[in-house]
């Protein structure tokens, strides 16, 4: 795979395709970052973010992982100490999880968000952002009802992250993708006095997962169900056992006319294939024997076909993932016992 396949691959959007081609023909030493309001304990959408980190490692870039312990106080998810609590332990969870440690630099946001330079940039984004702006650019993050100003400060200062951590490349969730276009936007309009370079820097989006249990919406941490590094191999089974899965890629809606996917492919697709050279599906002779797939397409294209049982695709599915969450549930085990 060359690195502009790797750089890109599952990506649902790239801004802009001439910009990544650009860094993709010398990535070595390119700086690239992922940005996580710390919540203590890694689920699986943090994961298919870090599946993409270690992709643009392999391909030579260095990584950034900012632990925003500033925006998750802005989203009012505790207070300041509480949230600086939580962010220690994601660090290791994110190693544990396969992030390289030599290139990879871990940011705490209040490192830098607190300079007088960085705060009076933030200012000049306030006069020249329009309220309803920032609102479209928070309204697929922020987690509760009702906009509070912090809400509209938030996107602002994610925006400035990416000229103060002196990044080549932005990655982030596609909820992610109305703060990296504000970001393109105004960011190059500034009048900025800092030395960082006010250049607008592409960005790259991965896909959301659908609600493991019915396909309809997308998966979140805070309703319906979730995989995270604090469940049992138990617990991952019996998720993945109740899992939506049709045998097809493309499901019907629902009976409300709402769209489906397939959340049991998509962990396949976006999380298990890029760190496995090969998965085997286990089964007994009496049902055709063990199946061994190279690519998500063979794969997929069995399930549709009726070769590969759902049933069988999940019990693959569980224990690719215990396998990729077993050393962060040991991390979690040992800070508990400390
Ligand atoms: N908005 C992210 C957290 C975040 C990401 C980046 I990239 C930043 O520069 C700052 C915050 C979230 O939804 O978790």
């Amino acid at each position: 795979m060359d690195a502009y396949e790797l750089i890109t691959r599952n990506a649902t959007e790239v801004v802009t395709n001439d910009e990544v081609r650009a860094l993709a023909e010398d990535p070595e030493g390119k700086r690239v970052y992922v940005g996580y309001e710390p919540s203590g304990v890694l689920h699986i959408g943090h994961m298919l973010t870090a599946t993409k980190l270690i992709d643009l490692q392999e391909a030579g870039f260095e990584v950034v992982v900012l632990l925003a312990d500033v925006h998750a106080y802005l989203n009012d998810k505790g207070t300041f100490a509480e949230i600086r609590e939580t962010a220690e332990r994601m660090r290791d969870q994110f190693l544990a999880y396969g992030l390289d440690a030599e290139s990879t630099e871990f940011v705490y946001g209040s490192e830098f968000q607190l300079d007088e330079e960085y705060v009076l940039d933030t200012h000049e984004l306030e006069v020249s952002t329009t309220l309803n702006r920032a609102q479209r650019a928070m309204a697929e993050i922020q987690g509760g009802d009702t906009a509070k100003v912090s809400h509209l400060v938030y996107p602002l200062m994610q925006a400035l992250d990416i000229v103060y951590l002196d990044l080549d490349l932005a990655v982030g969730g596609l909820d992610q993708r109305k703060v990296h276009m504000l970001h393109r936007e105004q960011i190059p309009a500034m009048d900025g006095e800092s030395d960082h370079d006010y250049e607008a820097r592409p960005c790259l989006h991965t896909p959301i997962l659908a609600d493991l249990d019915t396909g309809v919406g997308k998966m979140s941490s805070s309703s319906g169900t979730t995989i995270s590094m604090e469940d049992s191999t138990a617990d991952i089974e019996e998720k993945i056992n109740s899992a939506f899965c049709p045998p097809t890629h493309d499901p019907e809606p629902d009976d409300e006319g709402n769209e489906r996917e397939n959340p049991v492919l998509e962990i396949f697709e976006y999380s298990v294939f890029p760190r496995f050279d090969t998965v085997v599906v286990e089964r007994p002779e009496q049902y055709g024997g063990d199946l061994a797939y190279d690519d998500y397409e063979p794969l997929a294209a069995d399930l549709e076909a009726g070769e590969l049982h759902p049933a069988d695709a999940k019990g693959a599915l569980a224990d690719y993932l215990d396998e990729l969450i077993a050393p962060g549930r040991e991390v979690l085990r040992e800070l508990d016992r400390s």
